[in-house]
């Protein structure tokens, strides 16, 4: 199969760009999918400006909220008309398992349907506190947003991001994944079929350092949202810094997965489990630190080994696979690299490890640390690396939950109210999972504290990332005024 080439959709159009070609390859096989021609500054300086245009024309921003609505709910039928093959492209580039990117396919639809509601639900402020005067507190859009998405669930998060954004009437510019374009072409061709106005949404392909950079940089973006590392989040967040413009950053995480003794024990496992290895554990809201107290660890470790050797590692596009290759063979050294880093700072190998052959598969990993100061216990990994850690009582189970520099999310297993709403209080953390694994709801906010990110997205999250509050005040006639001049 000769591979395609894709490039920027820019305006309502797919680009013939001519700029330098990089490589797009499947992870289960280490073969060439796809080649992308990369955006330059000036390729993205013409997606801003054909956002920017769109913007002030007003077609879409000053357009009825049904209008917005219903073609917000012609993308998200469209999403769902082509899951099968979004989620085919998506498990070809990612490696993720495609009973997973499947799933994420209607996910991704629903985002488009909750916004679809929400901008038909929220009220803005209207106040009265001063006798005679009217204040009117109205939410505009911010104008040009600029979008800057990860590969480890491309439409499904690049769609929370776009969606949020043009719901409120903004245009946009989206910079996927270098390593995960494909998908997010044939988005760009649901989203022009379902009606929204060319130059709303524009998309350029190419490398953090070109063409996002170029992104990030651009005097015409007013917002920008990002979801990647923590690295690159501080380095745009600087970015936005120098031209005053706001941030928001979705980063990584490093969460804790906290078991205790009144659990229901099967369900804790299930959990314990799924929030590590699932997604190929390529999720910031993995659990991979996995706490257990200490008067189950032994039992408890001993199946969560077992479960882990069972996990059906091949694959992607087979149905039954549960765990995938990761994303590239680079991503697969740096996960394994971990393994070394945590023997030689007293910690045990239980299971897993490199895995033989074509493709960029890893055995699923568990690591017993000797306590949460190692590595494995302070950094993302972001593979299918899970590492155990014991503790004795609640309070230090969320101690060690907290001695993190992330603060993105956790998990609690526990019978007991009381451990509920202690976790609720005191974990510092944008979400906690109490008694189930991940799932999230987009009227929650989602987003961390610390070395996490900044901000929220959701819906009132993305409504304070993508709008601006204006104020209009009226007098009805009545209050005096001074009346300076007159002597
Ligand atoms: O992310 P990057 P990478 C974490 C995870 C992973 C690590 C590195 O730990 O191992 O980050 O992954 C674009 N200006 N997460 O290298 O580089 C880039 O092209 C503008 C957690 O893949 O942050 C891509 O589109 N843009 C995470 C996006 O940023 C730039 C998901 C993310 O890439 C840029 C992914 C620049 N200078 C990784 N440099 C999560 N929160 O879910 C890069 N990009």
């Amino acid at each position: 199969m000769a591979a395609v080439t894709v490039s920027s959709f820019i305006d309502g159009a797919e680009q013939r760009s001519t700029g330098r070609l990089m490589e797009v390859t499947d992870p289960a096989s280490d073969r060439l999918v796809a080649k992308l021609a990369e955006a330059d500054a000036d390729e993205v300086d013409r997606a801003v400006t054909a956002a920017r245009r769109c913007f002030e024309t007003g077609t879409w921003r000053t357009s009825a909220t049904d209008e917005r609505q219903a073609a917000l709910r012609r993308i998200a039928r469209g999403i769902v008309d082509d899951a099968d093959e979004l989620a085919r492209l998506e498990t070809m580039t990612t490696g993720l398992p495609i009973a997973q990117t499947r799933f994420m396919m209607l996910r991704a639809a629903g985002v488009y349907e909750f916004f679809a509601d929400f901008i038909g639900q929220y009220g803005e402020e209207l106040y009265r506190q001063e006798k005679g005067f009217l204040t009117l507190v109205a939410r505009e859009p911010k104008g040009v947003a600029a979008l800057i998405a990860p590969w480890n669930a491309p439409i499904l998060l690049s769609s929370i991001k776009v969606a949020g954004a043009i719901s409120f009437g903004n245009s946009c510019v989206l910079k996927p994944s270098e390593q995960t374009p494909l998908s997010i072409g044939r988005l760009m061709r649901i989203i022009a079929a379902a009606g929204v106005p060319a130059g709303v949404v524009n998309m350029v392909n190419g490398s953090g350092a070109v063409t996002g950079a170029a992104l990030v940089d651009h005097p015409d973006v007013d917002v920008i949202s990002f979801t990647g590392g923590t690295e690159t989040g501080r380095y745009i967040s600087q970015a936005g810094a120098r031209r005053l413009r706001p941030v928001a950053t979705e980063l990584g995480g490093k969460s804790a997965t906290i078991v205790l003794a009144d659990a229901d024990l099967d369900r804790a496992l299930d959990g314990a489990l799924f929030s590590s290895f699932a997604h190929n554990g390529e999720a910031c809201l993995a659990g991979s630190r996995v706490l257990v107290q200490d008067s189950i660890a032994d039992q408890f470790i001993t199946r969560f080994v077992e479960r882990a050797e069972a996990i059906r590692v091949g694959n992607p596009m087979h149905p039954a696979t549960e765990v995938g290759p990761v994303v590239t063979a680079a991503h697969r050294e740096r996960v394994l690299s971990f393994i070394e880093t945590a023997r030689l700072e007293g910690g045990e190998l239980l299971t897993g490890g490199r895995r033989d052959g074509a493709g960029c598969y890893v055995n699923p990993i568990v690591v017993r640390a000797k306590d949460n100061s190692a590595t494995v216990c302070q950094e993302e990994i972001f593979g299918p690396f899970a590492t155990l850690l014991t503790f004795h009582d609640l309070d230090e189970a969320l101690a060690i939950a907290n001695d993190s520099t992330f603060g993105l999310v956790s998990y609690v297993w526990s019978g007991s109210l009381e451990v509920s709403m202690r976790a609720m209080r005191d974990i510092r953390a944008g979400t906690t999972w109490i008694n189930t694994p991940l799932l999230r709801d987009m009227h929650a906010g989602f987003g961390g504290f610390k070395n996490s990110g900044v901000g929220r997205e959701s819906g009132w999250g993305s409504l304070e990332i993508f709008t601006e509050m204006k104020a209009t005040i009226i007098g009805d006639g009545s209050n005096p005024i001074a009346r300076i001049g007159i002597h």
